[in-house]
């Protein structure tokens, strides 16, 4: 629990409201908000609220305020909380985990690098050099990743549009060694297209308008986004002052050269991206019988940029190979339509993998090596995981699906530890548990991942089925086979959750089976294998197969996000886990507007009004003897100035029997547990109105009147 501000902030601890309704919740919130106390307690869980305006909060004098300090001792802060999560990991040796989750712009990118900031700042206090290089390389990677996996959206200047999870490793001495990226669903499709208003990835405007004349002549590329398909619609569009594209790709570069990337890796990626930038140029035209490429420029410098045949380069984006039943190897034209499609799946392939490699290499830097457990102690972990909150669009589709189960996930674990802990803490000091009533919304997990019957099998067999299997085919497959789930319903096109709180999500169909497919031929996969570029071929070894040896259909994309998010809540489940839910005050980017109806929506499905009550379900606060004791002594006679007691619990159950709060506790081997939240307002009031007749006291006694 917080240190108790002044009321005129608001409460500190959500824990302290008269009644936990949704009503106080709000109130709260604002209040904080509007005096500018963006982070707020549920206990140990951080709520912050994006202020949209630089903050004095993050300065030396911050960190060094939270440095190795408890909770409680200073206000609501992500800095306490990343040393909490930092003191278990090096006083317990436990491995602990900090979730940020939030919608898009909430706030939760920003949160995860002042998370590693601090941490950066508060280790290797005698700075030795292996030890600053792999905070350097940590450090540094956020830019890399924010330049290829970021892009400006209609919420977000700066949108993450992969999901982030590292882990940072650390030595006996709580000092990094290494570290680890996991990266879940890069939103490919972007590549490819854009909604109005946005932009693709920030890196091709990085190279096309920071990179050096040198560069861009050797690629053959024009310092101009509107003169690519791929980048044209958001040519125009301006992001903030700090995202200036020249300037970042300085930045970058110079992060990928800190990192050790070496200069043929360097011009490899950048050579990747004009490629794909030539490959969305590519245009096809059809006289009713074939289909041909328009003008072969961008056709040439694809072949000259990726190091492969301008032949097979041709024949690739025309025809497909395919395996007959016999046995026998066929080409097969496409249609023009079918052309398109097979170029922007390559450029959407080219640019996922090129991601994945540059993910690859990084880890590559930071993993730990030579650790010898014997040698060096426990290796001991803190995760950071950054990735995007529930996605609640007008028109929701294929990607909101899996993001929004991916939420269902971590709420469920978010559910399962808070009590687990409380549970834990409670044993732990020897006071009864209650059972407490919330919404498990294992149920929702289970409807859309559970084998043969979930929403994912059904669409996978849909995808598997051969013949024309339409979206609106399968989704009658749900009807029928998930009628009597009382979560699911659907209309005509769409398919809806039903959650609690009258939030329900629903989906259009429309194009989930073919995002689900996520199909790439065969001959694209060849040919980047068969690349003269070493990095590119690293990135495709599935093009080694011949069309006969593919036999296995790969797995589906919600499939494949399915065993990432699986493993991903393994790794978590398996730490101590701290919070950090971001709330998006307005859509505005406005420092000073708090939208009250979004901000109560995002309340609702992060599920924080439940979190207050199961965390006040028993005992709304709790406190260590020693320190209740400072706190409150001064307002019993037997306690003040000090206790002659056997022990602090001694001397703490006077004052609580002297106020006559006896019914309202409960004493645990170290703590005191405190039911209801007036019975520490009391005490709080009186602290509050003896301070001036002690300090008057004390001046006194300091002058030698008394
Ligand atoms: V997304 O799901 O990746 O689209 P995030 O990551 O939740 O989203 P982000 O951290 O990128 O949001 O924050 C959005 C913008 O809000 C930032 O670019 C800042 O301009 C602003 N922001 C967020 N947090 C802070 C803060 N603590 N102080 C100042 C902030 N500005
Ligand atoms: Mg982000």
């Amino acid at each position: 629990m917080a240190e108790l501000e002044g009321l005129e902030f608001g409460k500190s601890d959500f824990v302290l409201l008269d009644e936990v309704t949704m009503e106080q919740f709000m109130e709260n919130l604002k209040l904080r908000f509007d005096k500018g106390r963006i982070y707020t307690y549920i206990g140990e869980v951080v709520v912050s609220v994006n202020p949209y305006r630089q903050m004095d909060i993050y300065g030396k004098e911050t960190i060094e305020a939270y440095r190795g300090r408890e909770l409680y001792e200073n206000p609501p802060h992500l800095f306490a909380v990343s040393d909490a999560a930092y003191k278990a990991m090096k006083r317990r040796a436990k491995d602990t985990c900090i979730v940020i989750s939030g919608e898009s712009g909430a706030g939760k990118t920003e949160a995860s690098k002042y998370i590693m900031q601090y941490i950066a700042a508060i280790t290797n206090p005698s700075q030795r050099a292996e030890v600053e290089s792999v905070k350097n390389v940590l450090l540094k990677s956020n830019c890399v990743l924010e330049a290829f996996g970021n892009a400006k959206t209609n919420r977000n200047d700066n949108s993450s549009r992969f999901g982030k999870y590292m882990d940072i490793n650390f030595n006996f001495n709580g000092d990094p060694t290494g570290g680890h990226i996991n990266n879940y669903l890069l939103e490919k499709s972007r590549v490819v297209q854009q909604q109005d208003g946005e932009r693709n990835f920030h890196s091709f405007y990085q190279l096309l308008r920071g990179g050096s004349d040198e560069m861009l002549k050797s690629f053959n590329i024009q310092n101009d986004p509107a003169a690519y398909v791929y980048t044209k619609e958001g040519a125009a569009i301006a992001v903030s002052t700090s995202n200036n594209d020249r300037s970042s790709h300085k930045a970058v570069m110079n992060a990928l050269e800190v990192i050790g990337f070496s200069k043929e890796e360097i011009n490899s990626i950048y050579q990747i991206l004009a490629s794909i930038l030539h490959l969305g140029n590519v245009q096809f035209e059809s006289d009713g019988e074939s289909v041909q490429i328009r003008g072969l420029d961008a056709v040439n410098l694809i072949s000259d940029l990726t190091g492969t045949d301008k032949e097979i380069v041709s024949k690739s984006l025309l025809y497909r190979t395919v395996a007959t039943g016999g046995g026998e190897v066929i080409e097969k034209g496409h249609t023009e339509h079918e052309a398109c499609f097979g170029r922007d799946a390559f450029a959407k392939a080219l640019y996922e993998r090129l991601f994945g490699w540059i993910v690859g290499r990084i880890n590559a830097v930071i993993e730990v090596k030579d650790y010898n457990p014997v040698l060096h102690g426990k290796n001991t972990v803190i995760g950071v995981l950054d990735i995007y909150g529930f996605e609640i669009f007008d028109n929701n589709s294929f990607e909101q699906f899996c993001i929004n189960y991916c939420n269902e996930k971590l709420q469920q674990l978010f559910i399962e530890l808070i009590l687990q802990q409380e549970q834990a803490e409670y044993q732990r000091e020897g006071i009864t548990w209650q059972h407490i009533n919330y919404f498990n919304n294992q149920i929702i997990v289970d409807l859309v991942e559970q084998s043969h019957k979930g929403i994912i099998s059904i669409l996978d067999e849909a995808c598997l089925t051969v013949g024309k299997v339409t979206d609106t085919v399968c989704l009658d497959s749900m009807d029928t086979k998930l009628a009597q789930h009382p979560h699911y319903t659907s209309r005509k096109v769409s398919m809806v959750h039903k959650r609690p709180l009258r939030l329900h999500l629903s989906y259009s169909v429309e194009g989930f089976l073919d995002k689900n497919k996520d199909p790439l031929f065969q001959d694209f996969k060849r040919l980047m294998y068969n690349s003269a570029n070493p990095v590119l071929k690293e990135m495709w070894p599935d093009g080694q197969l011949s069309i006969t040896e593919v036999t296995k259909r790969p797995l589906t994309a919600a499939t494949l996000f399915k065993n990432s998010i699986v493993a991903l809540v393994d790794k978590l489940a398996c730490k101590e886990p701290y919070y950090v839910r971001c709330i998006k005050p307005n859509e505005v980017k406005s420092p000073v507007l708090f939208d009250e109806a979004r901000c109560r929506h995002q309340v609702a499905y992060l599920g924080l009004l439940e979190n207050v009550m199961v965390r006040r379900a028993g005992f709304a606060y709790r406190q260590h003897y020693t320190r209740f004791l400072q706190r409150y002594k001064m307002t019993c006679e037997y306690t003040w100035p000090n206790h002659l007691m056997e022990s602090d619990k001694e001397a703490v159950e006077i004052i609580i029997t002297q106020h006559g709060f006896q019914d309202d506790v409960a004493y645990g081997q170290t703590k005191l547990f405190v039911r209801t939240p007036r019975t520490l307002f009391t005490l709080e009031q009186e602290r509050t109105a003896l301070i001036p007749i002690l300090v008057l006291f004390l001046q006194k006694v300091w002058r030698g009147a008394l």
